[in-house]
């Protein structure tokens, strides 16, 4: 069983995540993936229940109390009854990848702290950590959000969350391109007085120029938007020479990146 010990002063974030859309059987009771909150201000044993305090040296901002944190951590690890990873959320940590939530996926899951303020007390962080996990370089107010990426992105990878098993096989990030676009009905969509076609080759029938178009259409679009994700799967060996011609093409510019009318 995957369990996840959340440390956070903002429990009820997540109770509506995890009742909601396909990820909700993996949390729900008997589901593979257990979620247990540690609602933070609980272990604050003051008058005042305190969390955070000025920090040392001055400057903006508050820090989050080592001992509160101590207290939640020790008891989320001894409920747990083995050591799990501690992953803190934080803006200098490593980004969240495809190949971390795998890996979380098929570990035991962890102790995920959700910091508040302008940090934690970085003795605390010394004492726990395992492992600091970023969502990206843009600033958010706490890391609640980046724990409940985190769960939603495991949630879907375990057996059973998705309806059609090879959903996950067909992700733009399995690959290590960009996705492919996507239609539906109707095959011709008039707004505003102008028509819009679904591309004529996924309405063919032919499933080796479909596979294909839409193998050039994800090479077209990571080459404009991604060029780093090119260069990684061509430097792991993922390109086969098909790719590689279907990209000299998009190169030349013979490859329209948009739907052709
Ligand atoms: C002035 C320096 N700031 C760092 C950019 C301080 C600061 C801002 C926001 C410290 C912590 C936070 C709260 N952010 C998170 O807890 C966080 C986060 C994020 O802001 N961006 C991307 N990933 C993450 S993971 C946790």
């Amino acid at each position: 069983m995957l369990r996840f010990d959340i440390i956070t002063l903002f429990p009820e974030l997540f109770a509506p995540f995890m009742q909601t859309g396909v990820t909700r059987r993996a949390f729900a009771p008997g589901g593979p993936l257990a979620v247990e909150l540690w609602p933070l201000r609980e272990h604050a044993l003051d008058t005042y229940r305190r969390v955070d305090d000025r920090p040392y040296g001055g400057g903006p901002g508050m820090v989050m109390l080592a001992e509160p944190l101590e207290r939640a951590l020790v008891a989320a690890q001894a409920a747990r009854g083995a050591p799990a990873p501690v992953i803190h959320f934080s803006p200098t940590g490593e980004p969240l990848t495809q190949a971390l939530l795998h890996e979380m996926a098929a570990g035991e899951g962890a102790v995920l702290l959700c910091g508040r303020y302008e940090g934690i007390d970085q003795r605390l962080l010394d004492r726990h950590v395992t492992r600091e996990v970023s969502l990206g370089d843009f600033v958010l107010s706490g890391g609640e959000l980046p724990a409940l990426a985190l769960l939603d992105g495991v949630a879907r990878l375990l057996p059973g969350v998705l309806a059609d098993a090879r959903s996950h096989e067909q992700d733009s990030f399995e690959a290590g391109l960009l996705d492919c676009p996507h239609y539906s009905r109707p095959e011709t969509w008039v707004v505003d007085g102008a028509e819009w076609p679904v591309p004529p080759v996924l309405l063919s029938g032919h499933h080796a120029d479909i596979d294909r178009w839409r193998r050039e259409q994800a090479l077209a679009r990571t080459a404009r938007l991604r060029p780093d994700l090119i260069a990684s799967a061509r430097a792991a060996g993922r390109l086969t020479r098909l790719d590689e011609a279907l990209l000299a093409q998009i190169a030349a510019g013979q490859t329209p990146d948009q739907t052709p009318r």
